[in-house]
């Protein structure tokens, strides 16, 4: 239901949506039972009928009813959220299941930077692809992600994951995700992080292997062509020229 008003692209994007779904359900269902009784009984005890206003302190059995009965199925209401919100949590926050490819996010003042493995799959290594505003990923893969921030609290998030995270000054905060399907998805900040907070959005793209190793090869070409350029030019300026 929810993922035809927005896409549902990860592993764990269909469970929170049931965590939602059930929440808005209980919370409409008392809403419209509540607004029902208020304007039932105002209707049936409008001035016409009933001048003379009564005074009820709630202290007998029959009207204590009125007030233990709906707290209680409210309080059962709590637990079934709470179980399904737990077991969500725990599935997403608490596990890591096992990791095919690590990838480093850092949040800036107002830009996200993404750090992929290269070619040799090893992210930390000489090889490392970074990039602006643009996370590539491998459809099914599972990425174990590992969140900073350079300058001021940001917030990580991919809505068509159904996934955010906090980026906090100081501490790096590693969690997982897993694309499901292709396509181009949404990474806002969700944070309030300064004046240029809502400017600061990415994109994801969510390849197939053989797509995201020609990205890959294409960027790693253009890496090595900068750094030889690079290293020519310190040679250059070492040379005094
Ligand atoms: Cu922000």
């Amino acid at each position: 239901m929810m993922e035809s008003l927005i896409h549902a692209a990860s592993s764990y994007a269909g469970e929170i949506d049931n965590v939602i779904l059930v929440i808005a359900v209980l919370s409409t269902f008392w809403l419209v039972l509540a607004e029902g009784a208020l304007f039932y009984f105002v209707f049936k005890y409008r001035r016409s009928k009933n001048p003379k206003a009564e005074y009820i302190t709630g202290e007998t059995k029959q009207q204590m009813k009125w007030i233990h009965w709906p707290h209680n199925l409210v309080l059962v209401c709590d637990i079934v959220i709470l179980v399904f919100a737990v077991r969500s949590w725990y599935h997403v926050k608490q596990e890591m299941p096992p990791i095919d490819e690590e990838v480093k996010v850092v949040g800036h003042q107002w830009a996200w930077e993404f750090v992929h493995a290269g070619l040799d799959g090893q992210l930390g290594t000489d090889d490392d692809v970074a990039t602006v505003d643009e996370l590539h990923l491998v459809v099914d893969r599972t990425y174990k992600f590992k969140l900073e921030a350079a300058d001021v609290l940001h917030s990580f998030s991919i809505p068509a994951f159904r996934f955010k995270q906090d980026a906090v000054p100081g501490r790096q905060i590693v969690g997982w995700f897993k694309p499901t399907k292709t396509g181009q998805y949404d990474v806002p900040c969700s944070q309030m992080c300064g004046i240029g907070h809502g400017i600061m959005g990415g994109q994801v793209y969510v390849h197939t292997a053989d797509e995201y190793r020609q990205w890959l090869e294409k960027k790693s070409a253009k890496s090595a062509v900068i750094s030889v350029k690079g290293v020519d030019q310190i040679a250059m300026n070492q040379g005094g020229i």
